[in-house]
């Protein structure tokens, strides 16, 4: 990786250490994660040891209180071996985040002690079935009653459901539209709480995703995270921060899928030369390199601006994902046909790569999603 962004030492040291984990602890194991359908519990408590349970939660309450983009470079360094788990591991900070942020005293001290070191691992929760893209008209209620909540509801698609044990979920306590969502800390144990088979998908094996219900779950008031009909806000405030991280797992997956490529096409021979001699794959190569470099570039400046909560933030982290996680996909295609009929091969990582940075440009918000909030945004000046 070359392009450093005039990195800190202290950021070079925190991505140097990154680099490191993932080349011991997870670079080895990928590949059977992915086949066996694995979920490394073990290598991501390993990895909150390094503090990457609470990247951004403050250190008030256990974090290592650190920025967007140092985030990034942790989430980046890590997706070079698997971005499956390294956008598990961001998820469950974007939900500690959001407790920590907007959370009362009493909230945080239930949880953040267990969330950070990853002793209790946490989803977020906003998709239903009949609510995706249009996240604001989710369906799931809760009712008051008393000194408890009372939740009814079914959420769709969610990374980590069933497994994790603590869900950071989005509920109806108002009116439809955004202003009647509130966030509500739930258990998994909590009486009511069940959960749909694991999803059969076509990559992220190494983390399962499923569907969450609440059949009449009581959820103490004090679970409550920021104010009755402060929800959306909070989900899309923590999505500012999650997005960057999708897209930087799609920058380290296109790395890596860069410097296998490198390493393959000066090897193979055909027609009596390395296949890297080739025109074709030099200028393919180039462009790879050049579009990935310019994905990065605009991810980590994005990052820049949601750390200093700047008013373009939301505009400029919708925009680094779309372009990163795009073209993270992209070069990851080019890195496959390099490879010819070995890079459809399990042999060779770039097939798993290929699968596993495709959800990129789906989830936490679609692509064209994110065209709209960029537009939306250009428009209203
Ligand atoms: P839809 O909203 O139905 O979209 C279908 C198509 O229509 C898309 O191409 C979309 O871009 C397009 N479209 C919709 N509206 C517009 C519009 N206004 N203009 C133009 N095009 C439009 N959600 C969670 O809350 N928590 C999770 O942990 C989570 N994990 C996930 C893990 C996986 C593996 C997957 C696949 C999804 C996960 N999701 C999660 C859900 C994810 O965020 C949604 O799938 C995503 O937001 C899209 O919603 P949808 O699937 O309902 O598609
Ligand atoms: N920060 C702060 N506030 C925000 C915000 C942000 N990033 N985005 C929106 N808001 C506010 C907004 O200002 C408005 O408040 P007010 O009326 O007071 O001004 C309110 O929220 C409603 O916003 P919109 O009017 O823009 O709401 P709308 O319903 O039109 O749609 C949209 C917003 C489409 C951007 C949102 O629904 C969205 O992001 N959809 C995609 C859903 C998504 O990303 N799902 C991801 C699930 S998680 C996942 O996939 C994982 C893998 C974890």
């Amino acid at each position: 990786m070359t392009n450093q962004f005039d990195l800190t030492d202290d950021q070079r040291a925190i991505q140097e250490m990154a680099q490191r984990f993932t080349a011991d602890a997870i670079t080895p194991h990928a590949a059977e994660w992915d086949e066996k359908h694995i979920f490394p519990r073990d290598t991501i408590r390993a990895a909150a040891e390094l503090g990457f349970g609470g990247i951004y939660v403050s250190e008030e309450s256990g974090g290592i209180g650190l920025g967007r983009l140092e985030a990034a470079l942790i989430m980046e360094a890590m997706a070079y071996g698997c971005p499956s788990t390294s956008a598990f591991i961001s998820i469950h900070n974007m939900a500690a985040w959001m407790i920590d942020r907007f959370g009362g005293q009493a909230v945080k001290d239930k949880y953040l002690p267990s969330m950070v070191p990853m002793d209790r691992i946490g989803s977020y929760c906003l998709t239903e079935a009949g609510s995706g893209s249009d996240a604001a008209a989710l369906k799931t209620r809760a009712v008051r009653d008393g000194d408890h909540y009372v939740v009814t509801g079914s959420k769709q698609f969610i990374s980590g459901g069933g497994e994790n044990e603590i869900y950071v979920v989005m509920v109806r306590t108002g009116d439809e539209g955004p202003k009647g969502i509130s966030c509500l800390v739930i258990e998994k144990d909590m009486p009511g709480v069940s959960f749909g088979a694991n999803e059969r998908k076509l990559g992220w094996h190494s983390q399962p995703t499923a569907q969450v219900n609440f059949d009449g779950v009581r959820v103490p008031v004090e679970n409550l995270v920021g104010g009755e009909g402060e929800g959306f806000r909070i989900a899309m405030m923590g999505l500012d921060g999650g997005r960057l991280n999708i897209g930087a797992c799609s920058l380290g997956g296109a790395q890596r899928c860069i410097d296998e490529a490198l390493t393959y096409t000066k090897d193979r021979k055909q027609f009596g030369q390395s296949i890297a001699d080739f025109q074709n794959t030099q200028f393919t190569l180039a462009d790879m390199e050049t579009e990935l470099q310019a994905a990065r570039t605009l991810l980590y400046a994005a990052a820049v601006k949601v750390t200093e909560n700047a008013p373009d933030k939301t505009r400029f982290a919708a925009m680094a994902k779309r372009l990163a996680t795009d073209t993270g996909s992209s070069v990851v295609d080019r890195a496959l046909q390099l490879h010819g009929g070995y890079g459809y091969l399990m042999d060779y990582p770039i097939e798993r790569f290929w699968r596993d940075l495709r959800v990129h440009s789906i989830l936490e918000g679609t692509n064209q999603v994110m065209r709209m909030i960029v537009a939306r945004d250009m428009l209203r000046q």
